[in-house]
C-alpha cells in the first residue's frame, strides 16, 4: 500500500503528526503537495466537486480508495496497520483519547499567536497574543504538560511510553509537541520541561529511535518557521 500524504508544503505543522507515524511505521507513502504539481492536486482532492466525502482542511490521507481527514483520526487508522497502536479496542481507545487532547493542546498553541481570528495576520492581534500568551505559560501549557506527566508516571507498563510497553503514534505526537514547544517557547518551556523529566526523556527516547533519527537527519524533515502552528515570537515567550 502506498500511502498519499496531503499537507501544506512548506510547513511541519499539523501535518509533521501523521509524518512521523508514517516514517516510523517504515511506510510506503508520498508527501503529494511537495512534489511538482502536488498543491494543485490537493486543492483538487480538498474541494473537488466529485469528492463525495471531502474533508475541510489538511491533513488528510489516501490509502487506495480511501480518504482520511482529521489529524487523529488519520492516526487512529494508521496505528493499527503501521503496528503503532495497541491490539486491544480498550488500548486503541485510550491512544485514540491522548491524541484527541493533543490535538486541543495543537489548537490551545495555535491561538497565542492567533487569538483572535486565524483569518487575520499576527500583527493584527499582538496585543491580544501577549495576553493570551501569558495565560498560556502560566496556566494552559503546565497544566497539559503536567497531565502528560502524570499518564507517564501512571502507566502500570512503566513511564517509558504513554500506552503500554510499546512506542504508539501518541508517543510521537508527544515528542513533536515538546520539539515544536522548545523552538516557539524557548525560555517558558525551559522553566516547564525542569519539571517534567518524564516527558524530556520520552523526547529523548524517541529522537534516537532509529527511524526517527534518520527522518530528523533528512531534508523530508521542514524546519519550523514563522507561519506554521509553532512559531517564535519573542514577545510571547515571556
Ligand atoms: N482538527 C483538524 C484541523 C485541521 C487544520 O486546522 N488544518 C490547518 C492546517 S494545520 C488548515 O489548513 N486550516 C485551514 C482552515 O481552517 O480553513 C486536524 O487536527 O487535522
Amino acid at each position: 500500500m502506498r500511502y498519499e500524504l496531503y499537507y501544506w508544503p512548506s510547513t511541519p505543522g499539523r501535518g509533521e503528526f501523521v509524518r512521523l507515524a508514517l516514517e516510523e511505521g517504515a511506510a510506503d507513502y508520498i508527501d503529494v503537495a511537495r512534489r511538482k504539481g502536488g498543491m494543485g492536486k490537493m486543492m483538487g482532492s480538498l474541494d473537488g466537486p466529485r469528492i463525495a466525502q471531502p474533508s475541510f482542511a489538511p491533513p488528510f490521507l489516501k490509502a487506495g480508495k480511501q480518504v482520511i481527514g482529521q489529524t487523529a483520526n488519520i492516526l487512529l487508522f494508521l496505528g493499527g496497520r503501521l503496528g503503532l497502536a495497541p491490539a486491544s479496542e480498550a488500548g486503541r481507545l485510550w491512544t485514540h483519547q491522548l491524541q484527541l487532547t493533543i490535538a486541543d493542546f495543537i489548537d490551545e498553541i495555535h491561538d497565542t499567536h492567533h487569538p483572535i481570528a486565524s483569518s487575520l495576520y499576527y500583527e493584527d492581534q499582538k496585543r491580544e497574543a501577549k495576553r493570551r500568551a501569558a495565560d498560556f505559560r502560566k496556566n494552559r501549557m503546565p497544566a497539559y504538560l503536567d497531565y502528560f506527566e502524570k499518564i507517564l508516571a501512571r502507566n502500570p507498563q512503566g513511564p517509558r511510553y504513554l500506552v503500554g510497553a510499546r512506542a504508539t503514534y501518541a508517543d510521537l505526537s508527544l515528542f513533536e509537541l515538546a520539539s515544536g514547544l522548545a523552538y516557539a517557547f524557548p525560555q517558558a518551556f525551559a522553566r516547564q520541561a525542569r519539571r517534567h523529566k518524564r516527558i524530556k526523556d520520552l523526547y529523548e527516547r524517541v529522537k534516537a529511535r532509529p527511524r526517527i533519527a534518520a527522518y530528523l537527519a533528512s531534508p523530508r524533515r521542514l524546519p519550523y518557521d514563522q507561519v506554521g502552528i509553532f512559531r517564535h515570537y519573542k514577545e510571547l515567550d515571556g
